[in-house]
Parts: C-alpha cells; structure tokens; sequence
C-alpha cells in the first residue's frame, strides 16, 4: 500500500478507535485512492489525506422537548459540517435511536464524496439525533422537531450549512424543522433546509429523487452490458422512501421488483410491485409501521419469509440493497456470488461490510456499484431545489427530472472515466472514489492550507 495512506490509515485508527463505521468507510475510500495518491506526491506535502479525514467541525447538543404525558424528554443532536470546500456543507439528518458520532461521521465522510461526484457547488455534511420517532405523536414529531432546530438554526443557513433529510426525517420533519428555522431567523430563507414540502419551497420530484436516480443509474450500467432495463427483475432490501421510488420507476421502465424487505423478514412479489395500489399501500404501510413490512404479503396475498434478507434469490437480474448500512456482510456477499446473479447495484449509504465489498468485486461475473454514486440523485435534487430556492421559482417536474437524469448519468460516464485513466478497469466503486475525491482535493489544494 502507499506509504501515506497506511499512515493516515494508521493514525486514524488511532485517533478515533471507538468509531467502527466512520473507520469502515475511511478504510474503504482511502484504499482505493491509491492510485492517486502514488501520481500526486504533493499532497502530503500539505496533509491533504490527514485534513480530509477530520472533520471541519462538529456540533453536539442537547435537544429538550415535552412529549404528550407532559414528561420531559431529552436527546442527543449532531451536525458534522465535514467539508465545506465546494460549497455549503450539505447532506442528511438522521433521527434513530442507532445515532451516535460515529455514524454520523460515517455519514458525513461519505457525503463529502458523494456530494462533489454530483458535479454540483455543495460540500458535505451530516446530522441526526438519537430521538426514535416510531411510535410518537404528530404533536411530539413537531415539538422534537422545533426543540432540535432551536439549537441547530444557528449553524445554519442557505450559504453556510443546509441540512435534509435521511432515516427517519422526511419531509414532515424538514418542514417542521424550516417552519421553526424560519421563526427564528425572521427571514423566508428557504434554501436553509431541502426535502421539504412542495406546498412550502420544496422542489417537485425530490421526494422521487435518490430511488430515480438509482435506476438511471442501473440504466447506464446495463447499457454498457448492451442490454435494456425492461424486463429485468430486482431484488430490494427496504421499502421506505427510496424502495418506493425504485419501485415507480422501474415499473414505468417496464422493469419489476419482485422481492423487498423490512427489519422482519422478505415478501416475494412475482408479479411485481408496480400497481398504483401496491405503491400507494407500500407508502401508507411504511408511515404506519417502519418495522413491519407482513402486511403487504396479507394484503396482496404473495409470500412473506419472517426473519430472513432475501439476499441469494436466483431469480432476479439485480440486486439493489436499498435499507441502511452493513446489511450485507461476507456471510450474505456469498450467497450473493453463488446466486449467479451479476448486478449488485449498493443503494443505501455503505450497505456492504468492507469484506464483502472486496469479496464481490473479486467476483469476475459481478458488477458492482457504490451508493455514493448510486444514491446521489437525492443529493442532486436537494441541491436543484436549493437553486429554485434562491432564484424564487418552481420549476415543473419534467425540468427537475431532465436535470436528475443527466446528473446520474455524469456520475457513472465520469466514474467509469476516472477507472480507466487509472488503468483499473471497469471499476464503478474506485471511480466514483476518485472523482469525488478528485473535485474536494483540487478545491482544497487552491483554497489554502487550514
Ligand atoms: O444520504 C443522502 O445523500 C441524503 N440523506 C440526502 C442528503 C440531501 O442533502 O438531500
């Protein structure tokens, strides 16, 4: 390995050793720099690997808020601004009660990648707390949700930091959070938070963005393949806000998902989940219930299988695990290769353990994407509306659409580009490394050393 990165590795590991995920994805980004790193010894001349590992900033506070007992409940909040070298930091909020720094710093190295592989002015950042909103109230999502604002409105705003959303905070939180961000400040600044309602500055074709996206992108990929998307099969874990979107948009493909999955097992759908009822249901069941996913296999009577990933099935074209981070580790990497299937497309943010990562791109029948290119359209989006929000305009869903489209594919065109001016190949994962890495280090390196 080069000598550099071992260091930074090195030193890393020993800086932040109770930080498993943020290691995981340092260790996965900076391994496949090499490269890189081997044709530009000037960068650690000025610590460029040592400045883009720690974060610019990190904000930790304290959230208070009144739940309907009147009992007084209190969180942990975060923001990570990370890197705010092309532009304001942006990225997600997460609210689960598995938020803690280490996560949100995982979070928010990857956005930093993802958000420069968009081509797009945006840093990145990453934000959450600890506050589970299963389970709770209309009345205590909105007070949680002015409570974490009161404190992080002021390490906002449209130039400095624009937060969105992620797990557990959609647009009802976003909103939540803008309408109190808005009392506070005095000021109609819109383009301080993304994700929000169309009815209240959000952008039409966002809420559709990360799950488009990703299938534009698996477009690209099996356009290389010289084949077509319609009539493919794709197997999904999840069937939340971005299972839903892949699912529209495959079905408007001519594509189907057969299979997805929720924390309590798979449905297996032959038929596809691509009515406008089953859709509509997927979405209802999901606001109802995140942990439940059974209803679906009662309600369209298809089979469910409690308690398993349905990561193995033969019967699909694609993979796309689209749930949270580390579903797939080597035990399911290799059920995965033995399947025979070839697309394994990652969707939600580090979805794979770095072993079977490396284990499925040793695979030679495989194709494997990353989610930092993958899942960007919901990134880009947030950015488009961030451009709608300064320019006090709408625009229609076709010109959101148009523009998502091309981003996604930039992303692969350039990711495939980086691979091979590098003599690595087909490489999506290195590529959409190197190209988001790239964009931050050439802004850093004229920006000064700070
Ligand atoms: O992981 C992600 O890219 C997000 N949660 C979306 C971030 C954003 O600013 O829209």
């Amino acid at each position: 390995m080069n000598p550099y990165i071992e260091r930074v590795l090195n030193e890393t590991r020993a800086k932040n050793p109770n930080e498993p995920e943020f290691l995981q994805t340092v260790e996965e980004v900076l391994t496949s720099l090499e490269p890189v790193i081997n044709a530009h010894p000037e960068y650690e001349k000025v610590s460029l690997l040592e400045r883009m590992v720690e974060p610019e900033r990190i904000i930790q506070f304290r959230v208070v808020w009144e739940d309907d007992n009147h009992n007084w409940q209190v969180n942990k909040g975060y923001r990570v601004q990370y890197n705010a070298a092309l532009g304001p930091y942006k990225g997600g909020i997460r609210f689960d009660p598995s938020v803690n720094l280490s996560i949100i710093k995982f979070l928010g190295f990857e956005q930093t990648f993802k958000d420069a592989l968009t081509g797009l002015p945006i840093g990145g950042g990453k934000g959450g707390s600890d506050f589970d909103p299963r389970g709770k109230s209309e009345a205590e999502v909105m007070r949680f949700c002015q409570a974490f604002t009161s404190e992080l409105y002021r390490h906002i705003g449209q130039d400095i930091d624009c937060p969105a959303g992620d797990l557990g905070c959609g647009s009802r939180e976003i909103t939540y959070m803008y309408g109190q961000y808005r009392r506070l400040v005095g000021a109609a600044e819109f383009g301080a938070l993304s994700g929000k309602f169309v009815s209240s500055g959000g952008s039409l074709g966002r809420s559709e963005a990360t799950g488009y996206g990703a299938v534009y992108y698996l477009e690209e990929v099996l356009k290389h393949d010289g084949l077509d998307i319609k009539g493919k099969k794709l197997a999904i874990a999840g069937f939340g806000n971005v299972a839903w979107g892949i699912m529209k948009k495959a079905t408007e493909l001519g594509a189907k998902v057969t299979y997805f999955s929720g924390p309590d097992g798979y449905i297996h759908d032959p038929d596809g989940v691509c009515t406008p009822e089953k859709l509509d249901f997927i979405v209802e069941m999901r606001a109802k219930d995140s942990a439940h996913c059974a209803p679906y296999a009662e309600k369209f009577g298809c089979e469910f299988v409690p308690n398993q990933k349905c990561w193995g099935v033969k019967d699909v074209d694609v993979y796309m695990p689209s749930a949270t981070q580390n579903d797939v580790n080597l035990e399911w990497a290799k059920k995965i290769a033995d399947s025979g299937v070839k697309y394994y497309i990652e969707v939600a943010n580090m979805p794979t353990t770095n072993d079977a990562l490396q284990f499925l791109k040793e695979q030679k029948h495989m194709v494997v994407a990353p989610s930092k290119a993958v899942n960007a359209g919901g990134v880009s989006v947030s950015e488009l509306e961030m451009a709608q929000n300064a320019e006090r305009v709408y625009w229609t869903a076709e010109e959101v659409d148009a523009k998502l489209h091309d981003i996604m594919k930039n992303i692969y065109h350039s990711s495939v580009a980086a691979a091979e001016r590098y003599g690595l190949g087909y490489d999506l994962v290195a590529g959409a490394n190197i190209v988001g890495f790239q964009r931050v280090a050439d802004a850093m390196m004229v920006q000064g050393v700070f």
